[in-house]
């Protein structure tokens, strides 16, 4: 069906700019060659589609957030440490790392969603948490940095 209007408008646009009878054809000619090229790489796509490559990329890309979330929310509960050491509790929030005990604490994951900080009303135990690919807190794929450890990551 796309083809069919690709093709009548590429002939009514090479009519309207006057092109000659002899390089029209040879012009349709180059548009079945393409339409074989476009015939070749929609199989191709639909091959890699029936056989999970795109599941796959997607599975990679998912990882490579998670791993870069970990580092920073290791790299942030490492700051919360040394905090802890200075002050004797956790601080209230993650904006009091700056800029003492970090330059720039990150504020989102890699999903681009704000990590989330709590801490007990002794301040003598946190929970950093990043929502994870879903966006949402309090589900499964959540992940959780919890007193200088993860306690809830992807496997
Ligand atoms: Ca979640």
């Amino acid at each position: 069906m796309k083809k069919c209007l690709l093709s009548s408008i590429m002939i009514l646009l090479l009519v309207a700019c006057g092109v000659p009878k002899e390089e029209f054809a040879k012009l349709e000619k180059d548009v079945e060659y393409l339409r074989k090229e476009v015939d070749e790489i929609s199989k191709k796509i639909e091959l890699m589609e029936s056989v999970g490559v795109f599941a796959q990329l997607e599975r990679t890309i998912q990882t490579e957030k998670a791993v870069r979330t970990m580092e920073d929310m290791r790299t942030m509960g490492e700051a919360m440490e040394i905090y802890q050491i200075d002050f004797a509790v956790y601080p209230d929030n993650i904006d009091q790392l700056h800029p003492d005990y970090m330059r720039e604490p990150p504020k989102f994951d890699a999903w681009d969603n704000e990590f989330v900080y709590k801490v007990s009303s002794d301040k003598q135990n946190y929970e950093l948490i990043s929502k994870g690919p879903d966006g949402k807190l309090d589900t499964e794929d959540d992940i959780v940095f919890s007193d200088g450890q993860f306690t809830k990551y992807p496997k």
